[in-house]
């Protein structure tokens, strides 16, 4: 964990969605639509916006949320090992990053692969046209030498532009445990589409946060400081700001849970008493105590997080753990 405020330091959020400020958009449809739904829900792909994205450097740098940094101890820690399993026999290869943000996540690793002179070109994917500007700029600047070319659009459609830029074999990295926000169902197919997009050999690297004692778990959605519950409720400020709402967000307590027994950790806002709110010429209802379903941050077993790989066509290669085994960086071979 030793360079984890340099890290912070130099952060500028998660690679996210972006979506159009417009009635028309996919942003005000999705909102729409899941507030109409019997059982409100949102979007927390659309937790990052500038202001969400802040909260959420905000999250990962306070005392309960322990995902970033056990995961950043597996890279510190078992970096030779992580790299040297990537690097293989030495053949040239692209290393693909999913949501790379900043590369904060990713940066041990490239330093790393640079200093061993491997023969990669690293390909951050992110749907933030911002991100990928920002890391254009900064990578050549921190990892002089380093090969890059940065995508700038949505997975799969770049993953495809990767694969028309080179026929290199592909590493691709998928961290931070970002599968845990899919549904079950979701993060089997999102394996599998990822998985039809390489071809034989080619690698993933996945960070899964383990299930743990319950109480470790809840606290990090509950942290005491409110950072969790202003995250949650920026998403509706964010509907204020873009899409011309009117929430009230001191209406709305935040509610997490964590189910032991499923690994599913939900977070859903309350509201305190009857209201309606408008959003763009739109009237949604809400009775008193009824909840906005926001996200789920789904917490594995290490034989679930094999399962998902046998079911996505990929063998399991290396598990990498932080010290108390909290927090898995699989390695899996597409087959
Ligand atoms: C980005 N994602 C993996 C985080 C998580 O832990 O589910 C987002 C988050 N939500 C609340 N705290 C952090």
């Amino acid at each position: 964990m030793k360079n984890f405020e340099t890290m912070q330091a130099v952060s500028i959020g998660m690679g996210t969605n972006r979506p159009a400020k417009s009635k028309s958009g996919q942003f005000y449809r999705d909102v729409i639509t899941g507030l109409r739904a019997p059982q409100k829900y949102l979007n927390s792909k659309y937790f990052y916006d500038a202001a969400g994205d802040k909260l959420f450097r905000e999250l990962m740098a306070c005392d309960e949320y322990y995902p970033t940094k056990c995961e950043f101890e597996v890279f510190s820690e078992e970096t030779a090992e992580i790299c040297d399993a990537i690097i293989g026999n030495g053949d040239a290869f692209d290393m693909i990053e999913l949501g790379a943000g900043d590369a904060t996540k990713s940066a041990c690793l490239l330093s790393y692969l640079m200093e061993k002179q491997a023969d990669f070109t690293y390909l951050p994917i992110d749907i933030s046209e911002n991100v990928i500007s920002y890391l254009n700029v900064t990578l050549p600047v921190t990892l002089p030498g380093l090969q890059m070319n940065g995508l700038n659009g949505e997975y799969f459609q770049m993953l495809e532009k990767a694969a028309a830029l080179s026929n290199k074999r592909k590493a691709v990295l998928f961290l931070g445990s970002n599968i845990g926000n899919m549904q079950a169902d979701e993060a089997e197919s999102f394996c599998r589409e990822l998985r039809n997009h390489l071809s034989d050999g080619d690698m993933l690297l996945i960070g899964f946060d383990l299930k743990k004692n319950p109480a470790t778990i809840l606290a990090a959605y509950n942290d005491k400081g409110g950072i969790t519950r202003r995250f949650n409720l920026n998403l509706l400020e964010r509907i204020n700001r873009e899409l011309n709402g009117d929430f009230d967000v001191s209406k709305y307590s935040h509610y997490p849970t964590y189910d032991p027994e499923t690994g599913a950790c939900k977070s859903y806002l309350v509201s305190l008493e009857e209201q309606q709110v408008q959003i763009g010429g739109e009237t949604i209802r809400f009775a008193k105590d009824e909840c906005i379903f926001m996200e789920i941050s789904q917490k594995f077993t290490v034989a679930q997080t094999d399962q998902i790989a046998a079911t996505a066509s990929f063998k399991p290669v290396y598990h990498f753990f932080d010290r108390k085994k909290w927090f898995l960086d699989a390695i899996w071979l597409a087959l």
